[in-house]
């Protein structure tokens, strides 16, 4: 992308409105822009970011055995009386009525719009167990809608349902997404902390809410640091294997987390003193098991092996996408900006042209820039070099090319790592082999 043709609407001053970093810093970095309380439009660089977490998402998704599908943002409200959730949902769901006077909604969550599909469709014991999800907007019409994309009312999220023959087979779809989602989490280069938590309306009786440390979350949680010392990425807990599951499951338990409300000071008091950690945390995903909750009340049923109507049982698994963009952030700034952890990063580098126009600076520059595919982000706007360092480490970018006349007589660059400032002086060859590697 080069920056002098792109739409990348930065800002020097810090917008009123935003009360938080993330906020501020995904507004001042041009990422997104608020088009009405609560709603959000995606610019070029914040939705590079949303799709890097949206792939993690899918890649993941895809190793647990689980399938994508997408379904309408726009739900019948006939099936949402088949639940009893119409009335029960509230002023939270945003009701609709079209033309033929039918009343819709646009879905806070898809419960019922899934197991009608599988109701229509899956007919017998063989068909299942199945693990669906989607990555769609959902709109829920918030009390307050505050600190930017972390509490909208349209926002993007991975909704996941699970759906076996018995309570076994459930809990193993339950464990699976557990799994699941540490190595999600982790590869985006953010700790989340499972904790067991309320169901709340989706409803159920088993349920853990995924924690990331931040200090303005909004609840406060404790935990033992082992959880986010654990490499989910290389453990060797098998999808395929219940038992290895179980024992993830059983693993995960033994280690103290919880939010204020479950907290249990006794619990807590036993925990190593140097492995307590303390503080406020975001929520960036929930899983849920019901059982027979949807599937009882929309009557979904398969033929068992002797004949006999076996009702499935069901989990539902969410991560909120959009929100996590910001969760990223609030875990990983300073005062001058964002630094994107590697791979989630709208860019692995930007290359700063220090002085457009001078052939050797700009010669260097294309050279650079050609290596990356236009995967990179090359600052070729005719501004002062101290502008382009301080939108550099606004916008974040793990990696800075700084390309200057008095280097580039040399074919020298300055490589700066904008993680920890650490800045050397290379060949371009050198600073690509080291951001490529
Ligand atoms: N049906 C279940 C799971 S598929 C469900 O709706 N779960 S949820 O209510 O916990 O939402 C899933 C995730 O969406 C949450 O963990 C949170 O990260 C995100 N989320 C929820 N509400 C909002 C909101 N108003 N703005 C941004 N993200 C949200």
């Amino acid at each position: 992308m080069r920056l002098s043709r792109s739409f990348v609407p930065t800002l020097k001053e810090t917008p009123a409105e935003a009360q938080i970093a993330s906020h501020r810093l995904m507004l001042r970095a041009g990422l997104i822009r608020q088009t009405a309380s609560g709603i959000y439009a995606w610019l070029p660089v914040g939705l590079r970011v949303l799709n890097n977490i949206a792939t993690i998402v899918r890649q993941e998704q895809a190793v647990a055995g689980a399938q994508e599908v997408l379904m309408p943002t726009l739900q019948t409200a006939d099936l949402w009386r088949e639940s009893g959730r119409y009335d029960a949902y509230g002023p939270e769901m945003l009701r609709i009525r079209d033309r033929h006077e039918r009343d819709l909604l646009y879905g806070p969550t898809n419960e019922e719009v899934i197991t009608d599909l599988a109701r229509n469709a899956i007919k017998s014991y063989r068909e299942l167990p199945q693990i669906l999800y989607q990555i769609q907007l959902k709109f829920r019409d918030e009390m307050r809608p505050r600190f930017g994309v972390m509490r909208g009312r349209e926002f993007l999220m991975k909704d996941g349902y699970s759906f076996d023959l018995d309570y076994a087979g459930a809990v193993n779809s339950y464990r699976r997404m557990m799994l699941c989602y540490m190595r999600t989490f982790q590869r985006m280069g953010v700790r989340a902390i499972p904790m067991v938590a309320d169901t709340g309306p989706i409803g159920g009786d088993l349920s853990h809410e995924f924690i990331v440390l931040a200090p303005t979350g909004e609840s406060q949680v404790y935990y033992d640091s082992t959880l986010e010392e654990m490499d989910y990425l290389k453990s060797d807990f098998s999808y395929e294997s219940p038992a290895d599951l179980a024992a993830f499951h059983e693993l995960i338990n033994t280690y103290y987390a919880a939010t204020e409300e479950k907290h249990d000071d006794t619990r807590w008091a036993s925990v190593e003193p140097a492995r307590r950690r303390e503080g406020r945390g975001i929520e960036v995903g929930q899983i849920f098991y019901f059982g027979r909750k949807y599937s009882e009340a929309l009557k979904f049923a398969v033929a068992g092996p002797d004949g006999k109507t076996i009702t499935p049982e069901m989990g539902s698994y969410g991560i909120g996408v959009s929100r996590l963009v910001g969760a990223i952030i609030e875990a990983s700034h300073d005062e001058a900006g964002i630094k994107w952890p590697k791979a989630v990063a709208p860019f692995p580098a930007a290359i700063l042209n220090l002085r457009v126009g001078d052939e050797r600076c700009d010669r260097l520059c294309e050279t650079a820039y050609a290596a990356f595919a236009g995967n990179a982000l090359l600052d070729d706007r005719d501004e002062r070099a101290g502008a382009k360092f301080a939108d550099a480490d606004l916008m974040g970018h793990p990696w800075q090319i700084i390309v200057g006349p008095r280097g580039a007589a040399n074919g020298m660059v300055e490589l700066k790592r904008r993680a920890d400032g650490a800045r050397s002086e290379l060949s371009l060859e050198n600073a690509l082999a080291q951001i490529l590697e």
